[in-house]
Formats: structure tokens, sequence, C-alpha cells
């Protein structure tokens, strides 16, 4: 079947709800009270902790712990890097070709869960191709055993369709606590209405298992996409959404199943994380301004383009989400914005004070920041001010923070407990 996705069809869509209607379930209503924003809040002047340069990179995205404590960090051009805790740095071969421009490039690694049975490691990137890029997930071995650590094996196991130019992909891995299931962020590319499109895998979050397939009990299991029209050529990043898109072609959608799809309406996703009881947790960049926090539930709808804290980059308006029952709220969010980048949560013992805090980098606002947890209801609690943009923050197995700061010559910092001087 092959299906037109107009603006009108985007509205229909949205009144019906999530993908759990088909199975007679509705979710719950999404939660009425009106989420604080952050974003007025000033950096603290003292800041609790020394932050040592480990390494440097060239535009470097994201890093992962391996269980030996050394780690993988991509840089966006298209190299990894295997890096031990004091610094030195081995270039891993057999990374895939990237198409390096704008937000895309090699973007996330990740340790599978069963790294210790079979060096298995996930990357994501933008994968040139037909009619533009998209993104696509892949799996590997890391083979440590020669000279020069490589990937071996690698093997695509989930791309974004269909292609286009530029826009932000995403491409955030979390895996569920079990190890069993792999929850991905697919960006919207700035194409807007796909957001709300079941058939188009963007602006979603993804259930998949470890191979790369529909996870069972996703909220749209068992359903197959349509052949889907989709926008090639992504309005600029302005209002222009409503209007007719640049280029349309058809595609197939081998993988634009819903059965694959978690949560609905997102924009550009750039952290998902777990926390200690088990809740998945994502960081979303808004448009002019909007940037939200939001707790993860499968089946709902997350509202964008339909709705923000934002608006758009031409400074035409958004409807609000604020009193908006429809869609899922933010649990926070930030206008104006920070540009958020990772997301992790701290259980180190480094820093007891901070156990059960969540922290986020922040690239505009040059940010660290910490969020604690009044229940399950989020605040800003601290912000510092880097001096960097912030690209990346995790948890190191040493009860360290681990940053990576944006760009050419952007360095990987390993934030301690020893007080600056
Ligand atoms: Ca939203």
């Amino acid at each position: 079947m092959v299906r037109l996705f107009p603006t009108a069809m985007i509205v229909m869509l949205a009144g019906c709800g999530s993908p759990q209607d088909a199975k007679q379930s509705a979710p719950a209503p999404a939660p009425t009270a009106d989420p604080v924003n952050y974003g007025a809040s000033t950096p603290a002047k003292v800041k609790p902790f020394k932050a040592s340069p480990v390494a440097t990179f060239d535009s470097p995205w994201a890093l992962a712990f391996l269980p030996d404590r050394r780690l993988l960090v991509t840089e966006k051009p298209g190299r990894l890097w295997l890096v031990t805790a004091t610094g030195a740095k081995t270039q891993v071969g057999g990374v895939p070709s990237v198409h390096f421009e704008g937000q895309g490039g090699l973007l996330f690694v990740a340790a599978s869960p069963t790294f210790a049975q079979n060096n298995q490691v996930y990357l994501t990137y933008s994968e040139p191709g037909e009619g533009g890029d998209g993104l696509a997930l892949a799996r590997a071995t890391l083979d440590t055993s020669g000279a020069q650590p490589a990937l071996k094996n690698l093997e695509v196991i989930w791309r974004q369709l269909p292609r286009g130019k530029g826009g932000q992909f995403g491409g955030y891995i979390a895996f569920s606590p079990d190890g069993r299931y792999l929850f991905l962020t697919s960006g919207e590319r700035q194409r807007f209405t796909p957001a709300q499109d079941p058939d188009q895998a963007l602006g979603k979050i993804l259930r998949l298992t470890l191979d790369g397939k529909p996870a069972p009990g996703n909220p749209g299991a068992g359903k197959t996409g349509g052949t889907t029209i989709g926008i090639i050529d992504p309005p600029e990043n302005t209002g222009a959404a409503a209007k007719a898109p640049v280029r349309t072609a058809t595609m197939p959608a081998p993988n634009l199943t819903p059965a694959e799809t978690w949560s609905t309406g997102h924009r550009n996703p750039y952290g998902l994380a777990f926390d200690s009881k088990g809740q998945l947790w994502e960081t979303e960049m808004g448009p002019q301004g909007g940037d939200e926090l939001n707790l993860i539930e499968p089946g709902r709808n997350y509202g964008w383009p339909l709705v923000s804290y934002g608006k758009n980059y031409d400074d035409t308006p958004i409807p609000s989400h604020k009193g908006n029952t429809r869609f899922q709220q933010p649990a926070l969010y930030w206008n104006p914005i920070i540009a958020p980048a990772g997301l992790t949560f701290y259980d180190g013992s480094m820093f007891p004070q901070w156990r059960g805090s969540a922290f986020i980098g922040g690239l505009a606002s040059t940010a660290l920041i910490r969020i604690a947890f009044d229940g399950n209801v989020p605040r800003e609690a601290e912000r510092w001010d880097m001096g960097a943009r912030i690209r990346a923050v995790m948890t190191g197995p040493d009860g360290a923070l681990w940053l990576l700061e944006d760009g050419d010559g952007g360095r990987l910092l390993r934030l301690t407990a020893d007080r600056a001087g």
C-alpha cells in the first residue's frame, strides 16, 4: 500500500492516541501538571570536583566503558579509539564509512550487555546511500588480539528509512537493565511531521532485540509498516514545516514497522538512560527553546511537532505543551535552551551525595547539569559552567564522571572528588 501523509492526516493521527489503542488498552492519561522551566538557571560559582584532561580528540561524540575499564571513543569524522584510563589512545580498524557533515558522522558507541562473553559492540552513524543518509545501527566484534584493535564481522542490524539530507540523527543507545533489549533514539531529521507517522522511524524511540529486530511486547507488536512516501529534502529548520516538502520519493519500508516503536513524537533525542528503578529517561533538543527531559513510557506520544515549549527558528509559534493532555508532558524543560547532549545516572561511590542524581551535558550552555529527583519528579539541582560545549557525559566504573568536550580538540575529562586548588 502506498500512503501519503499530509498534514491533515497528522492531525487525525494525533487524535487516535497511541498504538496501544489497537490493543484496547489505552495508556493512562498524561499528567496534567505543567512542568517547571529551568532555562534561566545560573551556574554555581564553586565546582565540587576537579576536572582532569585525559586525552584529546577531533570532534568526539560518545564514549563507552569496557569491562576492563578501557574506553571506546567515537570521533564524528569516522574514527574510533580504544583509550586507557590514563589516556593512551589506539585507533580501532574496521570502522564503516560514514557521511561526516553537519550533525552526521560516526555517532554513538556502546558495549553489548554480552560483551564479556563475545566482545560485541554497537555503533550508530549516518550511513550514506541512495537519496541521502540514514541512521544505521551496526553490531561488530571488537578484536583486541592483534597489534591493532579492529572491528570484525560488522553487520548493520537496523536502518532508518527513508534516507535524506541533513538533520539530526539521534542515535543514542540504552540497554534494558536485564540486558535483553536495546533502546535506540531516532531523530526526526528536521522533517517535522514524520515524528507522528507510525510508518516512519523518525522522531521515535525504538525497542529492539540485541539482533536489531522488533522486541516482543512492544505497543505495536505484530504490525507491519506500509510503503511510505517520505520527505527526502527536509525543509530548513524553520516554521516551513507545514509547507509542501521539497521533494518526495516512494521508499520501501522493510523496517519502518510500528512493531519497533516504543514511543512517538520526539524531536532530537540526544540522551537516553535507565535509572536505578528501571525507568527510562530521555533528553531531547527542542527547537528555539523547549529542550526537554522526558520519562519514557511505552505507547506514549511526546508531542513533537504538534506541541512544544519552544518556537520555530523563524519565530513562528508552535502550540504549547502547557495544559495539553493529549500528549505526554516533559518532566521538566528549558527555555532558553541548554542544548542537552548526554545523559547518565550516577550510582558511584566517589560522590556519595549524588547517588540517584542524573547528569546532562550542555552544548550551547557549555554546562554540566545535575538533576535531582524528589520521588519521580526531577529538578535541576546544580549547573556548572565547563567553559566548553559538552558533548557527552558518562558515569565511569571508577565512580568518576567522564565528559567529552565538543569540536576539534575536544578533551576527554575525568571529574573526581578532589576539589580544584
Ligand atoms: Ca515533547
